[in-house]
C-alpha cells in the first residue's frame, strides 16, 4: 500500500487540533502505520525542508516547525498521497476549499497546521527522516474491505 509522510504542524499542537485532524485522515480509511510524538530539532528541519533552502521564508520555516512538539504519523492506503494532500488542502490556508483542514483551521501560509508528503518518492524520503530507528507497523483492519475494493 502507499504510503504518506503527516506531520501535525507546531500551531495545530498548540490550539489542541492534533487529533481532530488526524481523525479525518483516519475517518477517510487511511492507515495509521507509524505515530511518533517529537521535538524537531534544526538538523532534522532543514534536511526536510531541503528543497526550500535559499527561500526567503525557509529560516521562518525552520523556527516554526521547531518551535514546539509535533506529531509524525505515517498513513497508508490506495493513492494515500494524493488522498491525504487534497484532505489537506492548498498550502495557502485562505486558498485552501472549505472542507478541508487547512481551509477550515487556518489563515496564514506560516501556520498551515498540517505537512502531506507531495509524492511517493518525498514520502519514501520523509518517512526516512523522521521513523529511522522507529517501528512502521505491517497490519490492516477487519473493516478495510468496506474501504479498499
Ligand atoms: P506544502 O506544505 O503544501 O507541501 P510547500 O512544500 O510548497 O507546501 O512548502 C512547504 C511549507 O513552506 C508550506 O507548508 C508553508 C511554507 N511556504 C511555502 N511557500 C511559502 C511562501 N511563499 N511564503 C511563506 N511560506 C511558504
Ligand atoms: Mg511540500
Amino acid at each position: 500500500m502507499e504510503q504518506t509522510l503527516i506531520l501535525i504542524k507546531p500551531d495545530a499542537m498548540q490550539r489542541g487540533l492534533a487529533f481532530e485532524i488526524l481523525s479525518r485522515l483516519e475517518n477517510r480509511g487511511l492507515r495509521l502505520a507509524g505515530l511518533r510524538l517529537l521535538q524537531v530539532e534544526q538538523s532534522m528541519a532543514e534536511k526536510h525542508y531541503a528543497e526550500h533552502e535559499g527561500k526567503p521564508f525557509f529560516a521562518g520555516l525552520v523556527s516554526y516547525i521547531t518551535s514546539s512538539p509535533i506529531i509524525a504519523a505515517v498513513f497508508e492506503g490506495t493513492n494515500a498521497v494524493s488522498a491525504a494532500r487534497q484532505s489537506i488542502g492548498s498550502t495557502n490556508p485562505t486558498e485552501a476549499s472549505p472542507g478541508t483542514i487547512r481551509g477550515d483551521f487556518g489563515l496564514e501560509i506560516g501556520r498551515n497546521l498540517i505537512h502531506g508528503s507531495d509524492s511517493v518518492e518525498s514520502a519514501n524520503r520523509e518517512i526516512g527522516i523522521f521513523f529511522e530507528g522507529h517501528p512502521v507497523i505491517q497490519w490492516e483492519k477487519d473493516t478495510e474491505k468496506w474501504v479498499f475494493e
